[in-house]
């Protein structure tokens, strides 16, 4: 069995926070934690009395889940999130949740956030080599340069987990046994918020529409973070020009750059350092499965930026879906209000706070921010506000 299963063996939860002993599959060595049953307090013939009932049913039809990697210690910001997520989405859908952590859950985190969730709840171990520093790399240049970093005032500059973090979204979240039998992830994150009811399916969204990868906001990543990606990704092209998709979005990555054909092999010009915010994520997990990404991954993994320098998933997310895929392929949620600290995105059209659908300042708006790149996005890809709506004035 995978160690990634091995360190939890997890109790069923009730509503009320007790542990229900050996209903969840927990016997010694069980690993997917699955919890299909909760108590709850039922009234009968005036008697109260807790019962255990099945956990709801999963409404929505995708193969799909909501997915946060998280610290125990972010309990509360984890159920904040849920909160959000739970009464904007997924009580109409009931979605599982997978979490994921670099250390064994603890059981208040399992009981707490396993009574926010409307589905069934799924907890996961991330195996040791994931989450560690490869043999390849060379701990006195990682050392060094992250004093470098350090020096420039650069956010997470001296933080190794934050590395490590990044890596495992770049390259290994994908692979959790967890996540196997699922073709859908939402990336959803410790501490933001959800503005906007969302009363459709995204999921069934993504697969009826064609789409791989859902965002809604886009930023310029800090140079000094990623000196080398651009170079590092246009040599993998140059070594595996077959992954050039036709009609990619080079052009939101390099300024006045046409599209390159599929199987070109050089790609010109500067990065512009625009990338999809990744903390918010609607994805088809089989994007990261496919040979292209797993190469891109290994390539860039061998070469040690996640250590030698600090490069993020966003980047890595972006340039990978950027350039591996068409851009048709990639959708802009403009219907969706988010907050991640510090920045928030709200929908601009009229229906969207007339209707009572959204809580949101219009003027609390990320997209035409100065640091946005969505207008760059709206240049190359049009822009996605939904059709005959109109824009506040
Ligand atoms: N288990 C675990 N999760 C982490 C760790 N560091 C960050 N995360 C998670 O990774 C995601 C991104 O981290 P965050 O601190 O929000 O970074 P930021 O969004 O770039 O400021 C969040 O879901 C965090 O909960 C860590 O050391 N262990
Ligand atoms: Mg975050």
């Amino acid at each position: 069995m995978d160690e990634s299963y091995h360190e939890h063996c997890v109790w069923a939860v009730s509503q009320t926070s007790k542990r229900v002993p050996g209903i969840a599959g927990c016997a010694r060595g069980s690993i997917r934690v699955v919890l299909h049953l909760r108590i709850r307090l039922v009234q009968r013939k005036g008697v109260k009395q807790n019962r255990l009932i099945p956990a709801p049913q999963q409404i929505g039809k995708e193969k799909a889940t909501l997915l946060m990697l998280v610290r125990n210690r972010e309990l509360s910001d984890a159920l904040k999130s849920m909160r959000a997520m739970e009464d904007r989405f997924n009580r109409k859908f009931r979605y599982p949740w997978v979490f994921l952590n670099d250390e064994p859950f603890t059981h208040d985190f399992i009981n707490y956030t396993t009574g926010m969730a409307s589905g069934k709840t799924y907890y996961g171990s991330i195996k040791k080599d994931q989450w560690s520093i490869p043999h390849h790399i060379d701990q006195d240049k990682v050392k060094v340069n992250m004093e470098k970093l350090v020096s420039k005032n650069v956010i997470y500059a001296g933080s190794m987990s934050y590395r490590h973090m990044c890596r495992y979204n770049s390259g290994f979240f994908y692979r959790h046994p967890l996540l196997a039998d699922y073709q859908w992830y939402w990336r959803v994150e410790p501490g933001v918020d959800y503005y906007c009811d969302i009363d459709y399916d995204v999921f069934e969204f993504m697969r009826t529409h064609d789409k791989m990868y859902g965002f809604v906001m886009a930023m310029y990543e800090y140079q000094v973070t990623i000196e080398t990606l651009w170079d590092t990704t246009k040599e993998f092209i140059r070594t595996h020009p077959q992954y050039l998709a036709s009609n990619n979005s080079l052009d939101f990555f390099v300024d006045n750059h046409p599209p390159t054909k599929a199987g070109e092999k050089e790609i010109t010009g500067d990065y512009n350092l625009c990338h999809f915010w990744s903390n918010f994520e609607i994805a088809n997990l089989g994007f990261w499965r496919s040979q292209a990404y797993q190469d891109y991954f290994s390539y860039l993994d061998s070469v040690g930026g996640f250590f030698y320098e600090r490069w993020g998933d966003a980047p890595v997310h972006s340039l990978a879906v950027g350039l591996f895929l068409p851009k048709s392929k990639v959708h802009h949620f403009g219907d969706i209000g988010y907050r991640h600290p510090p920045y928030s995105r709200c929908p601009q059209d009229v229906e969207s706070h007339l209707s009572g659908r959204c809580l949101c300042s219009r003027r609390d708006h990320f997209d035409d921010d100065g640091y946005s790149c969505l207008p760059r996005w709206w240049n190359v890809a049009g822009q996605n506000v939904g059709a005959g709506i109109k824009l506040m004035d």
